[in-house]
């Protein structure tokens, strides 16, 4: 891939093509196809097969996916089935008929059984039953990985696939009942600071661990990895670092300066207790998270208050 290549970036609006697409123009790409949900349907077979006969791309990164925090996977688990396989199954088949160099598809760290051993290495994939509340994304995004890895092993495609770490960044969704813990966090705690709130509805416990990666971190993993990563088998990006649901929100409040109190619905599901994944195998290639959690809150926080880079309230 070099300055000229024509790259395409499925799903550029979303939080991770957004920084990915960011992450290619610094390095100065000219030649970013983009192509918005409202001129190319993604699930339509022919749209798909129009897109890449037009603009021929020779590398393709596959950020265009539903998704959405535990409530919207656990509710709209048919839309969260069949969209995500319908999507991939378009592009990766797409990329293959149109002999594209490379492509990089973007998974999920809840591919992982439920109870696998932490911290998550790739080979734990397939070993165990998965987390209900999400099974419906995690078996599309395993049949994306599979699908990578067969269009490899029959075709001898440049396929490969990524899993990040739970996802935090610009371009984020706030929505209170749909979106990821952390953006619906800072929704919260700022709107109860500027209610004069003092306590606010959290889910679950609490004592999940998560393990937070900013997207602009992610970015320069699928740039880096584009260029020195063309193996069968998935590959993690994380930062290796957890923390506790109750500490996360403590944590952001401490940032939005809401001083009152959380109490937890355990109506709401808790999901897995825990998946912090195993990185080592990125980092021996040299890669290695630069954005700390404070730091990429504080930034988000910025932009949220700005009103800036901030989706769907
Ligand atoms: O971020 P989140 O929705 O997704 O929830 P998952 C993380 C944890 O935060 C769960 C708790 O234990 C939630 O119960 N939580 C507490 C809340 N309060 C809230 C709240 O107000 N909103 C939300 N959303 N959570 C998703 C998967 O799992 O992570 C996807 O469903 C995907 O498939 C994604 O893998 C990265 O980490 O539980």
């Amino acid at each position: 891939m070099n300055f000229n290549s024509r790259i395409y970036v499925a799903g550029h609006t979303g939080m991770v093509g957004s920084a990915i697409i960011r992450a290619l123009e610094a390095q100065g790409c000219s030649h970013i196809i983009k192509a918005s949900s409202s001129s190319v349907d993604l699930r339509n077979q022919h749209q798909v097969q129009h897109l890449f006969n037009t603009h021929k791309p020779e590398y393709v990164f596959l950020a265009a996916a539903k998704v959405g925090g535990i409530h919207a996977n656990n509710t709209l688990r048919a839309d969260f089935l069949y969209d995500n396989l319908m999507i991939q199954s378009n592009v990766i088949h797409e990329a293959y008929r149109n002999n594209v160099k490379k492509l990089l598809f973007l998974g999920s760290s809840c591919i992982y059984p439920k109870q696998a051993p932490q911290p998550l290495r790739e080979e734990y994939l397939l070993t165990a039953a998965l987390e209900p509340t999400n099974e419906p994304y995690a078996l599309a995004k395993i049949a994306g990985i599979k699908l990578c890895e067969n269009y490899r092993l029959q075709y001898g495609c440049d396929f490969i696939s990524v899993m990040p770490a739970n996802l935090y960044g610009p371009n984020d969704t706030y929505h209170l009942q749909h979106a990821h813990v952390l953006p619906t966090l800072i929704r919260k705690c700022h709107e109860a600071k500027i209610k004069q709130q003092n306590t606010i509805e959290l889910w679950g416990s609490g004592t999940p661990m998560r393990e937070f990666l900013h997207v602009d971190d992610l970015a320069q993993a699928c740039l880096f990895l584009m260029q020195q990563y063309s193996n069968v088998q998935h590959i993690n990006v994380g930062t290796g670092i957890e923390i506790s649901i109750a500490e996360l929100a403590q944590t952001v409040a401490n940032i939005v300066g809401y001083t009152g109190s959380f109490y937890y619905n355990s109506n709401m599901p808790d999901g897995t207790m825990r998946k912090v994944m195993d990185s080592s195998k990125l980092q021996s290639l040299g890669w290695h998270a630069q954005i700390s959690l404070s730091e990429g809150i504080k930034n988000v926080y910025d932009q949220y208050i700005k009103g800036e880079a901030v989706k769907a309230m």
